[in-house]
């Protein structure tokens, strides 16, 4: 028997994880957390930009904006009763929520900080675990993973295990589907090198620069990993790197809250992501805020890159 709800006009969110067999509580999850990604859209485009006076963990200057995503995730997580625990970015340590509620979630809630004051994209990043601390896992536990960039339009891209799909934020507030399966090609056409500072002390990193410039490839790097990453995946193609140097030995970003949500989706998508010994995937979490070198994209490339930053 057919049903007269087969064939929506749009696909929404909900319609797409629901038809893709996701899990129902993981789909309620989801749609929990696109729903915050709706509130922190609204407070970028609505609220106070300006320094907050405050540090984070790490002694990084937060914004107003920072604290109050922070938040509004926070609450729609509560909200949910679906999150046993979650660790932020913005926060020291692992919070419980609700004890016997399934998964554990992992956040950034405003990626690229440095980047509102120009009005540049940023994003949120999140990645989902079964409950408890993530701590003595790997992102390989990560039962889906999801970033949304908030740029001239809002988008949530999403994995679940079954592929990576791209959803916009419509005028009525609802995420309908942009693109099906986004997918990596073994190709190189730009590349974003992240912390390129590092070049001074890593003669290899400005080597592999180098073999960039003579590629004649195309730069394109905004210093925001969720817009970079994302302009990859929907080209489907490219490379992006955060290398160590003297500032930040293991380069700039974290293990929970940045790289290991993107090895998900990079993986997912058919491209990879590696410290430069090993998968993202595959790095055991020692501590929350974590930091690992990054080399994501095509999968070719990711090889390539790793090799020449170890001779
Ligand atoms: P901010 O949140 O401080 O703006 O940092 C953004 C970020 O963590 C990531 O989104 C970028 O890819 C990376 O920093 C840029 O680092 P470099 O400026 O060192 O290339």
């Amino acid at each position: 028997m057919t049903s007269c709800c087969d064939l929506p006009s749009r696909i929404s969110l909900n319609h797409h994880l629901y038809s893709s067999g996701v899990p129902d509580k993981l789909r309620h999850l989801i749609n929990d957390i696109a729903r915050a990604g709706k509130y922190v859209h609204h407070a970028i485009r609505s609220s106070d930009l300006g320094l907050a006076g405050s540090e984070n963990q790490f002694g990084e200057e937060q914004l107003k904006l920072d604290l109050l995503s922070n938040k509004i995730i926070k609450e729609e997580l509560c909200e949910s009763r679906l999150v046993h625990g979650y660790a932020s970015e913005e926060e020291a340590v692992f919070q419980e929520l609700v004890p016997d509620a399934p998964f554990t979630v992992v956040f950034d809630p405003l990626d690229g900080s440095s980047l509102v004051d120009c009005n540049l994209a940023i994003g949120s990043i999140f990645g989902v675990y079964k409950k408890g601390d993530v701590v003595g896992r790997k992102p390989s536990d990560q039962l889906a993973a999801l970033y949304l960039v908030y740029g001239p339009r809002t988008i949530l891209v999403y994995s679940a295990g079954k592929g990576v799909h791209a959803f916009f934020l419509n005028e009525v507030g609802e995420f309908v589907l942009l693109q099906r399966n986004l997918t990596m090609r073994d190709e190189v056409k730009t590349y974003s090198p992240g912390n390129l500072r590092a070049v001074k002390d890593t003669p290899a990193y400005r080597k592999m620069m180098n073999h960039w410039l003579d590629e004649a490839h195309t730069l394109r790097y905004s210093g925001g990993m969720v817009p970079d990453i994302h302009h990859m995946l929907i080209k489907g193609a490219g490379i992006f790197t955060n290398i160590g140097g003297s500032k930040y030995p293991k380069g700039k970003l974290r293990l929970v809250f940045e790289c290991g949500p993107f090895a998900y989706i990079m993986e997912q998508a058919g491209g990879a992501a590696s410290n430069g010994h090993k998968a993202i995937m595959d790095i055991k979490i020692e501590e929350v805020d974590q930091r690992t070198p990054l080399i994501i994209g095509a999968k070719s490339e990711v090889k390539r890159v790793s090799e020449v930053l170890n001779v």
